[in-house]
């Protein structure tokens, strides 16, 4: 693979200051993420920025005119944040190169859910092995595997007790190395998921840190002492994303120490660069063992603002977590992903290890910014705007609307140059079920697996899988707290219920968003245990009859049918996993629609996102219909949520008009 660019020193943003306007606010790459982000939150769309009333108001102004709604400050705070990034993505020339990674498709397993070898009702790495014929068969090219490191299982594995062991209940590094050998074996790459934004408080460092505050270990956390005025007020405002403040007192030590999720979760301090060598170290263990990479937990929240500075109240609120502007996207990020690329993923001479950021509140821009090819620092980021619909998050009940997603996705590609690409997903071990939250109606949910599936498969970017999904797996009926198992979802009902709601109440906003609907054990085969597992699983998980593997694998007309159909046409297709893409008819409500070119190969996919027939334009006479969700389908007509794909001559139009 070509060695990257060395990156520029430029400085391509104008410095702002409150006498600017809205447009040139707009015109930065941070100003204008943290402005769709806001639009997007109160269900407007960016063109409200067009307006020309709009871009000319002084920032100024706009402080004066929302200081009622937003308090002092909130100005001054966000141009100082676009102020803290000088650079601008830049688009690149010519196609963008052909890596690996951007023609895989990927597959994302949550261990502890996937296959149990032993009866014991955990998901294991001998369970893993047995079934990654399965995953060659579906035709995935790189697996994904969450957390499977030794763990006191806090927050499902995110809480690393020790990098370089397996868990005891998931098996040996032997197991481990046998299933990097099996997926190699069989063609695929795998990547494991590098959780070091944080700890869990029973990794030994953090023990080292307790027993002596003051000795090299105290400096790899943040250990704060109490304000003598004050000792029962923590360091700062800062929330955590899993309730409560993101503090907690160490009685042992008298002093606080940071947590940005559970308290059991202390925050790695990256400007120490002790810690910064001791995750190169881990990563290189792992690289020697043979992995192909890293989903990075959380790592756009690796640096933090010096001081650590209360946050906004204002931005607390609008993102339900105060502090967040002092490490969504801190002032030393850049920096530290490019020291562990150039150290442990991209070394010279070796062979490039795949670098997947999870970056929560990280947009469009800033995701250019941490992904371009000139950059040197990510490969590919998940970014979740596309997951909170209009004025809705994770945590609301409400029905996600499909043309959001069409919106974004239109909008997204059209900002990319040859230098980005991007990731497409919407399920993972944290999100509720995208079919429950489409449309929770049974008629049409083999309809809308399929949609979804096709969309993923055929769209431009690199698509995550995440098991199950191919089984149009749905939300799970939890009857009860007591069924739930994750630690977010528990913290939730206890601050709700503290913040004065009814249980009822509570238990209805953890139902809907609690991140064990996607956690659930994978149903293999009918019956009890789904051939998960012979025993008692961790996690309640209800028959679903006629979505496991084994009812849909010799169903031609299956979700899983139709996944492995979309698969090997995607790996036997060069359009479909390089070629541009052109959107059609794009302001046709409920209508999606694309081109998919390379010099010797065109695709046009068309998809019916609502749940009513809906008229289209007849296909050109000349294309040929290669996949589809209701077979040949009525002409000028998409039934409901119904998904096609035909193959064209290149250069040759697709409707009739
Ligand atoms: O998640 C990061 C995270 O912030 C999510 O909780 C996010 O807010 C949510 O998914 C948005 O819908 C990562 C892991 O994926 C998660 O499982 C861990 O609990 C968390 O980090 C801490 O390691
Ligand atoms: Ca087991």
């Amino acid at each position: 693979m070509a060695r990257r660019r060395r990156k520029p020193e430029r400085r391509d943003n104008p410095h702002l200051d409150e006498s600017a306007q809205v447009r040139d606010f707009y015109a930065h790459p941070v100003g204008r993420d943290v402005i769709d982000k806001l639009l997007l939150q109160q269900g407007h769309s960016n063109r409200w920025v067009d307006n020309p009333i709009v871009g000319r108001l002084r920032l100024k102004t706009v402080a004066w005119l929302a200081r009622p709604f937003t308090g002092p400050n909130l100005v001054t705070t966000l141009v100082k944040l676009v102020n803290a990034e000088p650079e601008a993505p830049d688009p690149g020339t010519g196609a963008p190169e052909p890596t690996w990674w951007k023609q895989a498709a990927f597959y994302q397993i949550f261990p502890r859910s996937f296959a149990d070898s032993n009866g014991d009702g955990i998901g294991d790495l001998g369970g893993l092995l047995a079934r990654l014929d399965y995953l060659a068969e579906l035709g995935i090219d790189c697996v994904w595997l969450s957390p499977i490191y030794d763990s006191p299982n806090e927050d499902g594995g995110y809480d690393v007790r020790d990098y370089r062991a397996v868990m005891t209940e998931m098996g040996t590094l032997e197991d481990l190395d046998a299933v990097i050998a099996g997926c190699h074996a069989r063609g695929m790459r795998i990547i494991l998921d590098l959780v070091v934004n944080h700890t869990s408080d029973q990794h030994e460092w953090f023990q080292k840190a307790l027993a002596d505050p003051d000795g090299p270990y105290g400096d790899y956390y943040f250990l704060l002492p109490p304000d003598p005025d004050d000792p029962e007020q923590p360091p700062n405002n800062w929330k955590s994303a899993f309730s409560g403040p993101a503090w907690r007192w160490l009685p042992e030590v008298e002093r606080w120490v940071l947590h940005l999720f559970a308290p059991s979760q202390p925050d790695l301090n990256w400007e120490n660069p002790r810690v910064r060598d001791e995750v190169i170290d881990l990563c290189r263990w792992w690289f020697d063992r043979g992995i192909d990479g890293f989903r990075m937990d959380v790592i756009n929240f690796i640096s933090k603002t010096p001081g650590l500075p209360d946050g906004h109240d204002f931005v607390g609120d609008m993102v339900q977590v105060a502090g967040v502007e002092h490490y969504f996207y801190g002032p030393r990020l850049h920096e530290f992903l490019r020291e562990l690329r150039e150290r442990a993923f991209d070394p010279p001479g070796g062979t490039p290890k795949l670098m997947v950021g999870e970056t929560p509140g990280v947009g469009v821009e800033t995701g250019r910014l941490l992904t371009g090819a000139d950059r040197g620092e990510l490969d590919l980021i998940f970014s979740f705007d596309h997951l909170e619909s209009g004025s809705n998050t994770r945590y609301d009940d409400y029905r996600y609307d499909l043309e959001l997603y069409k919106r974004y996705l239109i909008d997204y590609q059209e900002r990319l140059g040859s230098n980005d690409w991007l990731t497409l997903f919407f399920e993972n071990h944290d999100n509720p079920r995208m079919i429950s939250k489409v449309n929770p109606d049974p008629q049409h949910r083999v309809a809308l697996g399929k949609l979804l599936g096709t969309l993923l498969l055929t769209m431009r970017g690199t698509p995550f899988i995440y098991q199950g999904q191919e089984l149009a797996g749905i939300n799970e009926p939890f009857e009860s707290l007591d069924e739930l198992r994750d630690v977010e979802s528990h913290n939730r009902y206890r601050t709700l219920v503290e913040e004065g709601k009814s249980e009822d109440e509570a238990w209805a906003q953890v139902l809907t968003s609690s991140r064990d609907h996607s956690r659930i054990p994978m149903r293999w085969e009918p019956g009890p245990g789904s051939g998960f597992t012979t025993g008692t699983p961790w996690l309640i998980g209800r028959e679903d009859p006629g979505f496991s593997v084994a009812e849909q694998e010799d169903d031609t007309e299956s979700v899983l049918s139709h996944y492995r159909r979309l698969l090997a046409l995607r790996r036997r297709s060069t359009a479909l996993r390089l070629g541009d893409v052109e959107f059609v008819d794009a302001d046709r409500s409920g209508y999606f629609a694309w081109f998919r070119t390379t010099g010797a190969e065109r695709f046009f996919v068309q998809l019916n996102l609502t749940d009513a027939p809906l008229d289209i334009p007849d296909a050109d006479p000349a294309a040929e219909l290669v996949l589809a969700s209701h077979g040949a389908g009525q002409t000028g007509t998409l039934a409901p949520y119904e998904s096609r794909v035909y193959s064209l001559r290149p250069n040759t139009p697709a409707t009739g008009d």
